[in-house]
């Protein structure tokens, strides 16, 4: 049966919207006929509402007869022993999934038998060992798992072993993977291990619920009905990031409220970490560096002083009184107006050090934010790597620095942050938004893959060629012990969780990297879209090649030629280059674009800032000469003439409108790559994702328009012959104003 046929889809939505009795009716020949079962479970499956709610944990029917007789032959019963709850967690899920999947409930037995799944530890299960092999296992270390098919005692199984339960739950989302994505299953032999130890999402969800950068509604996390009403969203977050191997969550903002120590937030914590637990999600809390003086009733919060250590030791304490297994401490300090050891004359390894020691006894770990910039003539490019870098060395064991991918601020397109190469001996954490703060919001559709992966295959030289940000974040390197990467979460109360449909897939895309960062987008896109959508190769091969282009179209139609910065003031909103009345010089649009008569762009090199000066010989070697610099990077590290020569031939002008006409021109692509595919997804998100295209048509037109006018003040040359003339004068696009913009 063919759930993917446009036909079918569309009788059966209309199934779904006539009354029940009309309903029956329509079902009752098939129960004569013997479909009856298979044709409710059908209809139960379609009946179920497409708000995206189910993300990509969507267990329909497989459509493909040949592979369904395969699943069905190798899947007859499950066999998984333990009484955690996270074997209990994965037998729901397996269950659910294959139910769902095969379109037939799936016994549960208590000895391997043959054609079943047996899934388990060396603890759990006595032949785990024999049928997948010690040595094996001694590879997975305590999160890695191995599927693979084996015929053991004359019976063909599938296994799913690792070393603990949560490992095997791992392994047990990756096998519902690879049947969403309709893979083979005779043959399987999967050893997988995360890169990174610690996966963590970081909310940046207020008490209020409002979200700081948030576009998908208020935060999942409803503090006033916490602990004793545990909302639904709660199991299914935690389920979604298990399914791509996130470990960690970070329930508040980075702004911290100091309430998020006291015993009635602790109390409530600790209910998400009750149901996060299961799945391997341990809970970490942003914290206030002020917390001491703002709760604790102390005069103080230097580091350095010994009521004030004692306070944290004491808060710590309590803390794990609460979380028996709680993470640890994100810092935002000495930033943006955040307290922090330098309002004492100390410095951020002062200030980890001290946090980190309380957290010691408890195993807990400080990840420490590098995203500093105070108000200096320094470049602000230059300022996080000369706080930082004299302090490689002195931070505690159990603190990572949390470095921004980029050094400004989650732009559409970045050079990699240079603090990754330059501090060898601190384990550096890295932080990507998915949250699409700079990136259209929940509006536009942009795949963010792409721009990880930018960022993880970037060679910093530390140790010679191939010291990839990536090797240097999983700790290889250097050999560390500690590795994390985090993620700025584009999650919220939305029905479907993100605002655009699409947005579940730069979460998806985030966890999938955190595990293991080689994948490559395409791989990652096809996962996604399969399991969201529809293995329907026509769709499959359109949407892929949207998904991977989106975010080139983006930096086209926004930022090309590596502008940055030149967001709505504040709230980030739409274009404004023109912005200069921001209270500080770094907060304006002009001091990053820096246009005038002679040209545009940020001078980096020996002659400018030498923010260059901060990577390695051979990254500044790529960088330096504006006439081999990368296209993509050129505004980021010169000022250039108007009339500069591209690669491509034309003039940095002609260039300029030709990427921004371009990258407009490409969303009209986008959407007309969309709308035909009309007929092979559901109608619901169909539609949704049609008119958010429509949006981010107008809002890319927008952007096109704003800032080819305004660039041609400076330019004081024609947008070249060919491309229509912007709507509106320029002043009408400096009128605009967004008081309510969201997530500010
Ligand atoms: C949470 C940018 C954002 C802020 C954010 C800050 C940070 O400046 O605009 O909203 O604050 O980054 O990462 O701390």
């Amino acid at each position: 049966m063919n759930i993917c046929n446009g036909k079918l889809l569309k009788k059966n939505y209309l199934l779904y919207k006539q009354p029940k009795l009309l309903l029956l009716n329509r079902l009752l020949p098939y129960k004569k006929t013997g479909y009856f079962l298979l044709y409710f479970l059908f209809v139960i499956s379609l009946a179920k509402a497409e708000d995206g709610y189910r993300l990509w944990l969507r267990y329909d029917l497989v459509n493909d007869n040949a592979l369904l007789k395969q699943y069905r032959s190798s899947i007859q019963a499950i066999n998984i022993n333990g009484n955690t709850s996270t074997v209990a967690a994965l037998q729901k899920e397996l269950n659910t999934g294959l139910q769902g999947l095969l379109g037939e409930s799936i016994s549960n037995i208590s000895q391997p038998a043959n054609n079943s799944i047996v899934a388990g530890t060396p603890a759990t299960m006595k032949d785990i060992k024999a049928m997948v092999g010690a040595d094996a296992l001694n590879t997975c270390g305590s999160e890695g798992f191995i599927i693979k098919t084996v015929h053991f005692n004359n019976k063909n199984i599938i296994v799913i072993a690792g070393n603990t339960d949560v490992a095997v739950l791992y392994g047990g989302y990756h096998f519902l993977r690879l049947l969403q994505t309709h893979q083979h299953i005779q043959d399987l032999n999967i050893t997988s291990v995360p890169k990174v130890k610690l996966r963590v999402l970081d909310h940046w969800d207020n008490l209020n619920r409002t979200v700081e950068r948030g576009y998908a509604g208020i935060s999942i996390f409803d503090w006033q009905t916490l602990p004793d009403y545990l909302d639904k969203h709660y199991t299914d977050y935690a389920r979604a990031n298990a399914s791509i191997g996130i470990n960690g969550s970070v329930l508040n903002n980075v702004n911290a409220s100091a309430l998020i120590l006291t015993p009635a937030y602790l109390e409530k914590a600790a209910a998400l970490a009750n149901v996060f637990r299961p799945y391997g999600i341990k809970v970490y809390l942003s914290i206030k560096f002020s917390s001491p003086i703002e709760t604790g009733g102390l005069k103080t919060a230097d580091p350095l002083d010994k009521a004030v250590q004692e306070w944290w030791k004491k808060k710590a304490d309590t803390i794990y009184q609460y979380i028996p297994d709680f993470g640890g401490f994100l810092v935002k300090a000495n930033s943006e107006g955040q307290p922090g050891p330098q309002n004492y004359g100390r410095t951020h390894a002062d200030g980890a050090n001290m946090l980190a020691d309380a957290l010691t006894p408890h195993n807990g770990v400080v990840m420490w934010r590098a995203f500093v910039y105070s108000e200096s003539d320094e470049d602000r490019f230059k300022q996080a790597y000369n706080e930082f870098k004299p302090l490689d060395g002195k931070f505690r064991s159990n603190v990572l620095v949390q470095v921004k991918n980029g050094p400004i601020d989650f732009q559409p397109r970045e050079p990699f942050h240079p603090l990754f190469g330059a501090m060898p001996q601190t384990p550096l954490m890295l932080e990507f938004q998915l949250t699409q703060e700079y990136l259209g919001f929940a509006t536009h559709l942009v795949f963010l893959s792409t721009l990880f992966k930018e960022c993880l295959t970037a060679d910093t030289y530390e140790k010679g060629a191939g010291s990839t940000v990536a090797t240097i974040v999983d700790g290889s390197v250097e050999n560390h012990a500690l590795s994390g990467m985090a993620g700025v979460a584009n999650i919220g109360n939305s029905i479907n969780w993100t605002g655009h449909p699409f947005g579940q897939a730069n979460w998806y895309a985030f966890g999938r990297l955190a595990w293991n960062h080689e994948l490559n987008s395409a791989q990652i896109a096809d996962e996604w879209i399969q399991q969201t959508f529809t293995n329907n190769p026509a769709f499959l091969d359109t949407v892929k090649t949207m998904m991977l282009l989106s975010h080139e179209i983006l930096v086209d139609y926004m930022t090309p030629l590596g502008l940055h910065h030149i967001m709505g003031y504040g709230h980030h909103y739409g274009p404004a280059p023109w912005y200069d009345k921001g209270a500080r010089a770094d907060w304006n649009p002009v001091y990053f674009h820096r246009a005038d008569a002679m040209g545009i762009g940020f001078n980096r090199t020996a002659t400018g800032s030498n923010a260059l000066a901060q990577y390695a010989p051979e990254v500044q070697a790529m960088y330096k000469d504006s006439n081999t610099c990368p296209d993509k990077y050129l505004l980021w590290f010169h000022h250039v003439s108007w009339n500069h020569k591209m690669h491509s031939g034309r003039t940095l002008w002609e260039e300029l409108c030709y990427k921004y006409y371009t990258g407009a021109d490409s969303v009209s692509w986008m959407q007309h790559a969309w709308n035909n595919m009309k007929g092979k997804i559901d109608e619901e998100r169909f539609e949704h994702v049609k008119m958010l295209l429509a949006i981010q048509h107008k809002e890319a037109v927008w952007w096109r328009n704003a800032c080819v006018l305004y660039f041609q003040t400076f330019s004081h040359q024609p947008i070249p012959e060919g491309y229509e003339q912007p709507e509106h004068l320029l002043a009408y696009y400096e009128s605009l104003e967004f008081p309510f913009a969201p997530g500010h």
